[in-house]
């Protein structure tokens, strides 16, 4: 067998669809190399340039994850296990967020903080602006929170908006999805596939939540030439990844992610007389000053905070993980 890379494009259970060069395959992960290890591995996921023994015959053997130049990671519920990549090697996070009861300033704040810190670059796409009567108080709040960070409201249904966006469509580049669900991620793939790729879901209008229609997440290319609803045609040629709609994003590392989007409040923590400021009743401090004069909003400080506090543990999670495993192997070397 010879050894050789291929892209990862979509990841159902324990098999992996692989694309090399124009070819379809298909691979499975080799035990001794992800699961019978004492290292820490990344396992694949979309996106992952991955290095494998082909066979001709029947599922490739999956060696080894080559390094990447974005990941975006979440937390993983289950104690123990490493956090979860839901997709990497992508250079733009598209932040989907509904122009209705989807959405959120603090929910942004979440997103923008992790798509800085995937390596990614964010852009905000706002969906279902046909459905939207009062489009310039969402822009506004987009445009406070994250300000220089390029946007646009598009529709599905009547190809609006998609033009602002060509310049992230193009040959050599990589987009990923992410948002809740019922945003519209799916929609906003088909758009620009010009085809129904990817199955789309109703939403519950009583409370404007999504149901969850995309299960797994997958890469497409984009057309050379987009043909949107309603007639438009501008230039493709890059890759799409739709993902499930995600919950809660609870972060994991986002340390470099919070120094970009939080950038506001960590300069004003620097300004409090106390480097080991607590922010709570410290003379001289710049936060309490700053949301009592409402420069700084006391929901964003908010986000803040608990974003930090989501950092720390899974910081501290990841530590206790890496401990264990140096036990197990200090045990092992005694025999
Ligand atoms: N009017 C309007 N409806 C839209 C638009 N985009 C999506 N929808 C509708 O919103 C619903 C949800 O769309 P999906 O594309 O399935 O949403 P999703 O983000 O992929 O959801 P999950 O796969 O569950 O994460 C569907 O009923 C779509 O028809 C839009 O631009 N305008
Ligand atoms: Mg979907
Ligand atoms: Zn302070």
């Amino acid at each position: 067998m010879e050894c050789k890379t291929a892209t990862v494009v979509a990841v159902h259970r324990e098999r992996y669809e692989l694309l090399m060069e124009e070819k379809n395959l298909y691979g499975k992960l080799k035990t001794s190399a992800f699961y019978n290890t004492m290292e820490i591995v990344e396992f694949p996921t979309v996106g992952d340039v991955v290095e494998l023994a082909e066979n001709p015959t029947g599922d490739s053997m999956i060696l080894k994850v080559l390094p990447r130049k974005s990941v975006f990671k979440r937390l993983n519920a289950t104690p123990g296990q490493p956090d979860l990549a839901l997709a990497a090697n992508f250079d733009y996070v598209f932040i989907t967020m509904s122009l209705n009861k989807d959405f959120h300033v603090s929910k942004l704040e979440r997103y923008l903080t992790v798509a800085w810190q995937s390596g990614g670059t964010p852009v905000i796409v706002l969906t279902k602006v046909d459905l939207c009567e009062d489009r310039e108080t969402y822009v506004e709040q987009v445009m406070r929170v994250a300000p220089g960070v390029d946007f646009a409201c598009v529709s599905s249904v009547t190809g609006e908006g998609f033009e602002k966006l060509e310049k992230y469509l193009g040959a050599g580049k990589t987009l990923v999805l992410l948002g809740s669900s019922g945003v519209g991620k799916s929609s906003f793939a088909n758009a620009v596939l010009g085809r129904e790729e990817m199955l789309t879901g109703g939403i519950r209008e009583a409370d404007a939540q999504g149901r969850h229609t995309t299960t797994y997440k997958q890469c497409f290319l984009i057309p050379k030439v987009i043909r949107l609803p309603g007639g438009n045609v501008i230039k493709g040629g890059g890759r799409i990844i739709d993902t499930p709609g995600i919950r809660k994003l609870i972060v994991s590392e986002a340390e470099q992610g919070m120094q970009v989007s939080f950038e506001d409040v960590e300069e004003l923590a620097r300004q409090c007389r106390f480097s080991d400021c607590g922010h709570k009743t410290e003379p001289g401090c710049a936060i309490l000053a700053a949301l009592e004069d409402g420069t700084l909003d006391r929901k964003r400080w908010h986000t803040y905070q608990e974003m930090q506090r989501e950092e720390r543990f899974a910081t501290e999670r990841r530590k206790l993980m890496e401990k264990r495993l140096e036990k197990k192997m200090s045990k092992r070397k005694k025999y």
